[in-house]
């Protein structure tokens, strides 16, 4: 267990904010505009090729000048530290959290345990791209002499949404001729639809799985080797058609999957920040090694800067402090992401997992109950779809959803004016959602005294631009670890343990205990609930007809 911290709402930052919020309240993004004509200028911050506006927030250069002193009182800057040399801050499970060091070049220390585990990440990566060379040049054949023409990543959690994330994100830059699919859920659907076109000669399985014994990955592992033996007969092609991403050679071995064909990864990797570990192997034969190696060289650019910027200027400081503003301070429950961009579509899914798995705890590092809330709720789908749905809700809902909207000034796929249409949505709804229209506005438009209340837009509803000139692997990288490293900072701010997930464990215990009472022939004697009990027999009764 931590030793104890003085609880956050007894920091004198924490105080400070709590009445300077309370302070602002009344404040609205037009007023703070109208005071200052150079805060659209100002309030900006740069990282590597990303550029955020953050004027558009119900901030003010003292909220940032509080936040940055909570910081010192928090001690964010050696947590920081703490975290980029191997201490081990995932107190809960022991374990130290060097997602970094996997992105760090191959020149650099990082010690565990007295041990520098860079020459080991630089040789995994070595195995991983001379992997992905074979399948891209058609050198790796099937059983029967095929080439390999279909990927199949078969993986759950940490193990899906990086990979399925960085494959959508970045397909413009995959070799086209390469099918890949993903297959996540337990429900036999995802196997089923995901392998229905594809023939098992030319088809290659990835089991990524850090264990290798989640319940949903070796049920799909092994119903994806039925198939493929169903076809190609014998137990060797287990060996042309399987290899395995993990850390448990063991359970690896046990499945039939040569050792050699296994690329490992380490403890100090949680699931949720491994898509650039070997868990990221599809990712790296869909792209290349050299892209694969952009991407990383484009997250550790944002390490860098983490680790390195004053708070003023550090992207995943501002986010990170903008996040906990809005939670604490304004009751918002939710956040919002909003890419403008089609190739990001995955991506809200992904940080959902990463930001909602990470800051959904409510016991302190030192045990106590947090008093305040704690990990937002994060949401999102692309834009402009969002604008035919749910943005009603956020321009004239009761709800405030702070929004990131995320944009690219170049298409990867110019046509015609499509482009410059997306990004004036992407302009006009960080206008609109700021600054609103008045009634006075609404009325001098010639609007009906009694329609006027309906069309007017308070505004007032605060948004992050994140622009950047393209989407490239290293922009990926950089996007993905700037929410990393925001996350990070929130847990350390309110002092919970980011790295575990003991929240998932209850459900699964139950689940395990649950299966046999659904298959057993006779009827079960079942001591749940009374509506769990129930339900499972209706279920029973259901299944047989
Ligand atoms: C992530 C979690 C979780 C994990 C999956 C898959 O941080 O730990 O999502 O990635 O449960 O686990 P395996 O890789 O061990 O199959």
């Amino acid at each position: 267990m931590s030793a104890t911290l003085t609880p956050l709402t007894d920091l004198p930052a924490w105080k400070d904010l709590s009445a300077h919020a309370a302070a602002l309240q009344s404040t609205t993004l037009r007023d703070l505009f109208a005071q200052d004509p150079t805060r659209g200028t100002r309030l900006h911050a740069t990282a590597g090729d990303l550029y955020l506006d953050y004027s558009k927030h119900r901030i003010t250069d003292e909220t940032l000048a509080i936040f940055a002193q909570l910081a010192e009182q928090s001690n964010l800057r050696a947590s920081t530290e703490a975290m980029f040399t191997g201490q081990k801050i995932n107190i809960t499970e022991g374990r130290a959290v060097l997602h970094t060091a996997l992105r760090a070049p191959a020149d650099s220390v990082v010690l565990v345990d007295g041990e520098n585990v860079i020459p080991g990440v630089h040789a995994v990566l070595d195995k991983m791209a001379a992997f992905a060379d074979s399948i891209r040049s058609g050198t790796w054949l099937g059983y029967t002499g095929k080439r390999i023409r279909n990927i199949v990543n078969i993986g759950i959690g940490g193990s899906d949404l990086g990979p399925v994330m960085a494959y959508e994100a970045l397909k413009h830059y995959s070799q086209r001729d390469l099918t890949f699919r993903f297959v996540s859920n337990v429900d036999g659907t995802d196997f089923a639809e995901a392998v229905h076109d594809l023939d098992p000669e030319e088809t290659l399985f990835i089991v990524a799985s850090k264990t290798f014994t989640t319940l949903e990955t070796m049920a799909n592992a092994h119903t994806a080797r039925v198939w493929s033996l169903a076809k190609l007969q014998h137990q060797a092609a287990v060996a042309r058609h399987f290899v395995a991403v993990s850390t448990n050679a063991g359970e690896v071995a046990k499945f039939g999957i040569d050792t050699a064909n296994m690329f490992g990864f380490w403890d100090w990797v949680g699931g949720r920040y491994s898509m650039d570990s070997a868990i990221g192997l599809s990712t790296m034969v869909a792209l290349g090694p050299d892209n694969f190696r952009k991407m990383l060289a484009g997250f550790h650019t944002m390490d860098v800067h983490f680790r390195t910027a004053p708070w003023g200027q550090n992207l995943p400081f501002l986010m990170g402090a903008l996040g906990l503003w809005y939670t604490n301070f304004f009751g918002a429950e939710t956040v919002a992401v909003l890419p403008y961009d089609q190739y990001l579509k995955r991506f809200p899914a992904y940080l959902q997992q990463l930001t909602m798995e990470s800051n959904g705890k409510h016991i302190t590092i030192d045990g106590r109950h947090v008093t305040y809330n704690t990990g937002a709720i994060f949401w999102g789908e692309p834009g402009t779809n969002g604008q035919h749905s749910f943005y009603q809700l956020i321009h004239q809902g009761t709800r405030l959803i702070p929004c990131d909207i995320i944009a690219f000034a170049q298409s990867l796929n110019p046509l015609g004016q499509h482009h410059d249409l997306l990004m004036s949505n992407v302009f006009a709804q960080a206008e609109a959602l700021a600054f609103g229209k008045t009634a006075d506005q609404v009325r001098a438009e010639g609007t009906p005294e009694w329609l006027i209340p309906h069309r007017t837009f308070e505004g007032n509803r605060p948004t992050s631009t994140i622009l950047a000139e393209k989407m490239t692997p290293e922009v990926l990288g950089q996007l993905v670890a700037l929410y990393e490293h925001a996350t990070f900072v929130q847990g350390i701010l309110w002092q919970i343990d980011s790295f575990d997930q003991w929240g998932v464990e209850l459900g699964k215990k139950l689940a395990v205990q649950i299966i046999p009472e659904l298959e057993s022939a006779t009827e079960p004697t079942l001591n749940h609930d009374s509506s769990t009990n129930t339900l499972i027999r209706r279920y029973r009764a259901l299944k047989r007809k």
